[in-house]
């Protein structure tokens, strides 16, 4: 049985409490029925497990930000979310929250202070983290609220993120349902630990643990929590207790549950114990009870029955892409006075973050190494002592929860420039990119105001692990935008670009030109066009289309090539890349090589390639050739890595090329 104590609190609170969690109760017995009547196609329940979202809701401010799961129902109907929007989310029509586009929960609502999840669960936490370190720098005294599954805690992206909020103090409620089952994987098999507040003590935080089939206690110590909070911003690990009492979702049934524990746990029915103790507590009587069952469940039904009165949207495909990203129209910005200075890439890489951040005073870099120490090549050095710790943030070492940290600050309105240390970490973060990042916009309308510097490529003898070109993996990633400079003058103007654009870009950065090239430079602000190619040298013999490091290689082999003139095209900008400009080169010369560092299979290559055969097929006079690195990893001994490098096989293509 669940005891209570009511403490300080009136009538008026104690009947909001149970009107919530009458709410998300009658609506699950509802969604039963209709799964039975096969009218909603699937159900994650979370009967007996009310009192944590109904409680935790109506313990925060309207406008703190919430981060509920999948069995978080209360959050929904705490934030008083019109039913009939919330049910068409669900069967996935139009008048919901993601244009049929994503189902259940998998929605945030900026309106009421909402970010839903995405599948994978853990992500959740870095997000979190954002949304607190935002409410920080604006000075606000906010809690941000983050749900958490038992079995979710396994997951890295929970570990790293509790343990940035708790380096950087911030304002952030880790809440876990402790319901005794992931899917079917019971506790003992899912962590060791005898607590979740025995995990708080290995991260240096405050941890509670309640009995989350209590409405009060859950509502109570939210309140407390979150008021001290507000005062004294640091995180907090906040374990409720509780079961899961139907299977993990409908179709996957409880057989696996032992029928002892479902018993023992149905005695602790957090909305039967309420109910009880508010009768003898003569808080409730039960006319009240049938008034207000009344009440909610004509509620319901009149949402149901327009939400049910909607078909599925008539797909529109011009719809489906332009919500991919978020609206932007990109003005070019020229130089303002002329003056100019030599730049290594590295320095005008250097010097475009450091024009953006002097635009846009709502962007933070993180990274690690990034603030005092000027990042391990540099880039940031001098930042600190210009823009100060707050907006220059050495991150512990963690690529998914800044990822996540840097949607965040999106969801405030701010912007971030993540560094990788170098562009193979990316992999840590990967899902952060190409799930969070990317698919945001398009699914529930929230920009992903993110630059991500992606120190990357080969030449340096640095082996597997420092050396890789993965800029295919996020070209095949609708959502993102892709940038390769080549040149001192691109690497800045593309960066100031993409700083402005509120989409999440990939920056590549090849640290092989780092000091190696070097070249005038505007000292002015200025932009690139995001999406335009540049030929870097003309010729009538063949094209060489190309980014980054084959930029550089295609002009020197050219220059062994004296008799022959090609037309150099470097992309610049990969995703989306300049169809038009390859068009006019192919038409042109009637002889394509696709170079790049990349190695061969699943390139990019590949696709523009592919794309030369579709469109320009009457216009070749040779078949398109792909010069790429050999399908190995990258070797660590120099002699190694350049017979795994494409330059040397080169100039035998282009031999060939023009022979054929
Ligand atoms: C990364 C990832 N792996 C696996 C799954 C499949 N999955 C969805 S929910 C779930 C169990 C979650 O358990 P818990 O976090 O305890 O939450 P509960 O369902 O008990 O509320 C699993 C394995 C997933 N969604 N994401």
């Amino acid at each position: 049985m669940v005891k209570f104590n009511r403490l300080k609190y009136k009538d008026d609170v104690l009947l909001r409490l149970y009107e919530g969690l009458l709410r998300s109760r009658l609506i699950e017995e509802k969604m039963l029925i209709l799964l039975r009547q096969n009218r909603i196609s699937k159900w994650f329940s979370g009967i007996g497990q009310e009192a944590i979202s109904v409680g935790a809701t109506a313990a925060l401010e309207q406008d703190e930000y919430i981060l509920p799961m999948h069995r978080n129902l209360g959050v929904f109907t705490g934030r008083n979310i019109p039913f009939e929007r919330l049910f068409a989310q669900w069967q996935g029509t139009a008048m919901g929250f993601t244009k049929g586009r994503d189902r259940s929960f998998h929605f945030g609502s900026n309106e009421h202070h909402i970010v839903g999840m995405i599948s994978h669960l853990g992500p959740q936490n870095g997000v979190a983290d954002g949304i607190a370190l935002a409410t920080l720098l604006k000075h606000e005294k906010k809690t941000t609220l983050v749900f958490n599954g038992d079995g979710g805690t396994s997951e890295g992206d929970f570990h790293e993120a509790v343990n940035v909020a708790a380096v950087w103090d911030l304002p952030v409620i880790f809440l876990i349902e402790n319901n005794g089952y992931g899917l079917s994987t019971p506790s003992n098999e899912q962590f060791r630990c005898k607590s979740f507040v025995d995990k708080a003590v290995g991260y240096g935080i405050e941890a509670v643990q309640v009995d989350g089939n209590n409405v009060l206690e859950v509502y109570d110590s939210v309140r407390g929590l979150a008021a001290g909070m507000r005062k004294k911003p640091k995180p907090v690990l906040l374990e409720c207790l509780t079961f899961r009492m139907r299977g993990h979702e409908e179709a996957s049934g409880t057989k696996y549950v032992p029928r002892k524990l479902m018993d023992e746990w149905a005695r602790k029915d957090p909305l039967d114990n309420y109910e009880t103790w508010l009768l003898k507590e003569k808080v409730l009587d039960k006319k009240a009870i049938t008034t207000i069952r009344e009440k909610l469940k004509a509620e319901i039904e009149a949402g149901l029955e327009i939400a049910f009165q909607e078909s599925h949207p008539a797909p529109d495909t011009s719809l489906e892409f332009n919500d991919v990203y978020a609206p932007f129209v990109q003005t070019v910005v020229q130089p303002g006075t002329g003056r100019e200075s030599e730049k290594r890439y590295i320095d005008a890489i250097s010097d475009g973050l450091r024009a953006g951040m002097q635009r846009h005073n709502n962007l933070v870099l993180m990274g690690q190494d990034i603030a005092e120490y000027g990042g391990v090549f540099k880039i940031t050095e001098g930042f600190v002592k210009e823009f100060g710790k707050e907006r220059v943030r050495n991150t512990p070492l963690c690529e998914s929860a800044i990822l996540g940290t840097a949607l965040g600050l999106s969801v405030k309105g701010m912007k971030a420039m993540v560094e990788m240390q170098f562009a193979d970490f990316v992999t840590e973060g990967f899902n952060q990119i190409v799930n969070n990042l990317a698919k945001s916009h398009w699914r529930w309308g929230q920009h992903a105001d993110v630059v991500v510097r992606m120190p990357t490529g080969a030449g340096t003898a640095a082996g597997p692990f420092h050396s890789q070109s993965n800029e295919a993996w996020f070209f095949h990633t609708p959502g993102l935008k892709v940038v390769y400079p080549s040149t001192p003058y691109d690497a800045k103007g593309l960066l100031c670009a993409a700083l402005e654009d509120p989409n999440p870009y990939m920056y590549f950065e090849h640290k092989l030109l780092y000091r190696s090239v070097k070249e005038l430079v505007p000292d002015d602000y200025y932009t690139i066009e995001i999406g335009k190619a540049k030929l870097v040298s003309e010729g009538h013999d063949l094209s060489i289309i190309t980014y980054g490091m084959g930029v550089h290689w295609a002009s020197e082999i050219m220059r062994g090539h004296p008799s022959l003139a090609a037309d150099i095209v470097d992309l610049r900008t990969l995703l989306p890349w300049d169809k038009e400009a390859v068009a006019e080169t192919v038409r042109k010369t009637g002889r394509a090589i696709v170079l790049h560092e990349d190695t061969l299979t699943g390139g990019i290559g590949g696709e523009i390639a592919a794309w030369i055969v579709e469109n320009c097929f009457e216009f070749l006079d040779a078949p398109v050739r792909r010069i790429a690195s050999l399908d190995t990893p990258i070797p660590f001994a120099p002699t190694l890595e350049k017979n795994f490098l494409p330059r040397d096989r080169l100039s035998q293509a282009i031999e060939e090329l023009v022979a054929y």
